[in-house]
């Protein structure tokens, strides 16, 4: 199974901002590609995959299998528990699509994404995810054929199918012209290296809990400070390392901690 989002449309049906193309491709080679194309079909990836914005490909290694039993997977040489992808359905299918390098394996021995690598990724015009299950693939795929690993933390999946989405959840909405709601990426928790602020919506008291005063006082530049501060403070709380990262407090950074009379 091979799946792609739609064409771009001809000239005029469609906004300016994509009438060029997609701004991202990825494609994603797995052996559970129906775990991937829902993903990738649902909320906001999807809408942006229907919109021409983003083309996410997804391609099953067993479509390429040519034996009676269409074998993507055998035991390894030298005993030993479990599977290994065989390589040639993961050769055969990078030759035939040709998907946009970097290829990269998701594995535990990857450089770990972080927003920062997301953003990386959302700035290539694509890239390609190999996903393995079973003990991983054979040692040549990875030696020969792939551009790289990633991975999304340090613990252990069944396979790459749900770390391929985490990437492509991360990094799609980085693309521009992705988020509707402008201006929530650069506040987003770690674009600035913080941890987020507290959010309130209403009612203005629920079960007698209220909202911070700042916030109903129509001070916006008083609300951007308070946030800030907030943002430090939570930051110093839960990751101080973050804190430590971006290298400790600047002067602006403690005139809002000090305007607040908060502390750190
Ligand atoms: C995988 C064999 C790869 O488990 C992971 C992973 C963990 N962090 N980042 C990625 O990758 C999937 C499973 C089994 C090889």
């Amino acid at each position: 199974m091979t799946t792609a989002a739609p064409d771009p449309s001809p000239a005029g049906s469609e906004s300016s901002e994509h009438a060029a193309g997609p701004r991202l491709r990825v494609d994603v080679l797995t052996i559970f590609p129906e775990m991937v194309e829902t993903f990738a079909s649902a909320s906001l990836l999807g809408k942006a995959r229907q919109r021409g914005l983003i083309d996410v490909r997804v391609h099953d290694l067993r479509s390429v299998t040519l034996d009676p039993h269409r074998s993507v997977d055998d035991s390894p040489f030298g005993g030993g528990a479990g599977m290994v992808l065989k390589p040639e359905p993961i050769f055969d299918t990078v030759e035939q699509v040709q998907p946009p390098r970097p290829l990269l394996y998701l594995s535990p021995a990857g450089r770990v994404l972080t927003q920062a690598y997301a953003a990386e990724l959302a700035s290539l015009g694509g890239f390609s995810l190999l996903c393995g299950r079973y003990e991983g693939v054979d040692e040549r795929v990875r030696e020969h054929l792939v551009d790289g690993e990633i991975s999304i933390g340090d613990y252990v999946l069944a396979g790459g199918e749900v770390a391929a989405a985490v990437i492509l959840e991360a990094v799609s909405r980085l693309v521009p012209g992705m988020v509707g709601n402008f201006g929530s990426v650069e506040d987003d928790s770690f674009s600035q290296g913080l941890l987020e602020y507290p959010h309130y919506t209403r009612p203005a008291s629920y079960r007698g809990w209220g909202v911070p005063e700042v916030l109903t006082s129509g001070d916006h530049a008083r609300v951007a400070r308070w946030r800030r501060a907030q943002a430090l403070v939570r930051t110093a709380r839960h990751r101080p390392e973050l804190l430590t990262a971006r290298g400790g407090l600047s002067p602006a950074d403690r005139a809002v901690l000090a305007e607040f009379d908060l502390e750190i």
